[in-house]
């Protein structure tokens, strides 16, 4: 393929036409100026502490400067979008014995199904471009990237006061990825867009995470406690988190943009394919091995929060219930279970649902 200004747009266009042929529903393309844009917000974000205990957000501007003496010539960042939501429509009635599981996570694990498609766009790109072999690099949450400002600037999408990226005519429900070259190519316009007056997801929030339009306080966030957060959640958190175990949609179930938001048509998402949509509670509290854990979870993207931090979850949720059912198991993860982290929710479990047997057993262990 020819180089110049007529050869760029070719090469353009053929990226985008094979990125959507391997199912992408979207691509759009930045320039490298995009890799600092919106930095004195992800400063100010750190700098006041909501990133929480993310580390691989608190190292981000080490990490992308050394990421930038490794890779000096980016010169165009392609951003590619998939819908995961695999959800009927609305939410199916769930019986209360289970916990609920945020979409993004229902199939497999999405850097890994992605990364699967990218690297085909990677060899697609390489054969129409042999010499010189131009540099690239793959990323689906692998590194220091804001990958939804990427989006933003190549035309995919504008930021919610979610801080989701939405797709006017498709929702939010989608992933990102990207590929950082040092291919010149055609960059993108941003699309001009917002929320107007909609303040829905700031009062649907139920811990107020969103503090503030375009603001997350990642400490605050279910996502965040149930995914991320490796030590005891707050007491004063736990009855918001209600039946969440793994993630947390509510900011974007009630968002407008999600109501004709688009379905995913990638196997690896749907619920067959992994942990599902909710998972019972007694599965989890009787879950008392990493070998258990790993047999049952290997493979999706419920292994990040690990067996100890789903546990933990699990108990949570129990005691949000206050259902009666729920004391003999959360005795018996009281007595057994081998992770104090786990054994102290359950005890906050049985106290918030607080029946005299509840209470009974409580005093017993003290
Ligand atoms: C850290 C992180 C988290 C953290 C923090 C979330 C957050 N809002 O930052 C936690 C663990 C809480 C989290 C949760 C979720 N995450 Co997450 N997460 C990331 C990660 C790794 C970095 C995000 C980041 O840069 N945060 C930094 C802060 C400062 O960004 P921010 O809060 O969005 O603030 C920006 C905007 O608000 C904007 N801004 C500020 N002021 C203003 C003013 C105006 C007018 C405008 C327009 C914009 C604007 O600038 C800020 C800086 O960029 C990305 C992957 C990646 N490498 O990019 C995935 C990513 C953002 N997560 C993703 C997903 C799917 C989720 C969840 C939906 C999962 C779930 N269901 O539980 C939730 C959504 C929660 C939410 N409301 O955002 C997707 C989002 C796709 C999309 N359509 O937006 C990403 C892109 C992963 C991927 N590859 O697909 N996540
Ligand atoms: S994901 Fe849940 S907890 Fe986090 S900001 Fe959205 S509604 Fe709030
Ligand atoms: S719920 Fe309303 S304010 Fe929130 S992201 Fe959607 S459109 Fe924007």
């Amino acid at each position: 393929m020819n180089c110049g200004e007529s050869g760029s747009n070719l090469l353009t266009q053929v990226i985008k036409k094979r990125a959507l042929a391997l199912g992408f529903q979207a691509v759009g393309i930045a320039a490298a100026s995009a890799l600092q844009a919106r930095q004195p917000e992800l400063t100010q974000w750190i700098s006041s502490g909501l990133a929480g205990r993310l580390q691989y957000m608190e190292a981000f501007f080490e990490r992308q400067s050394r990421l930038q003496k490794g890779f000096p010539d980016i010169k165009s960042v392609i951003v590619v979008a998939v819908p995961y939501d695999s959800s009927p429509g609305v939410n199916p009635p769930r019986p209360p014995s289970t916990g609920r599981i945020a979409r993004y996570a229902w199939g497999r694990d999405y850097h890994r199904a992605m990364d699967k498609r990218l690297k085909k766009l990677e060899s697609f790109i390489r054969a129409q471009v042999p010499d010189p072999p131009p540099r690239i690099l793959r990323s689906v949450d692998t590194s220091p990237l804001q990958e939804r400002v990427l989006a933003e600037l190549s035309g995919l999408g504008f930021f919610g006061k979610n801080t989701c990226l939405i797709r006017p005519n498709g929702g939010s429900f989608f992933f990102l990825g990207a590929l950082l070259t040092n291919l010149e190519l055609v960059p993108d316009e941003p699309i001009r867009w917002d929320c107007g007056a909609c303040t829905l997801c700031l009062e649907a929030c139920p811990t107020q995470a969103l503090t503030r339009p375009y603001e997350l306080d990642a400490r605050r966030c279910i996502s965040y406690l149930t995914i991320e957060l490796k030590e005891a959640v707050d007491p004063e958190l736990r009855p918001l988190m209600q039946d969440w175990i793994f993630g947390c949609d509510i900011c974007q179930e009630v968002c407008p943009y999600n109501r004709k938001g688009l379905k995913t048509d990638w196997e690896e998402f749907g619920p067959e394919s992994g942990a599902g949509d909710q998972i019972p509670l007694k599965e989890l509290l009787e879950c008392r091995s990493d070998e258990d854990f790993l047999k049952r979870f290997a493979g999706t993207p419920l292994m990040r929060a690990k067996r100890v931090g789903l546990v933990r979850n699990a108990a949570v949720a129990a005691g949000n219930s206050r259902d009666p059912q729920w004391i003999p198991i959360l005795g018996e993860t009281l007595l057994k279970d081998s992770s104090p982290l786990v054994r102290q929710h359950a005890a906050w479990a049985l106290e918030r649902i607080g029946t005299a047997e509840a209470m009974q057993i409580l005093s017993n262990v003290r």
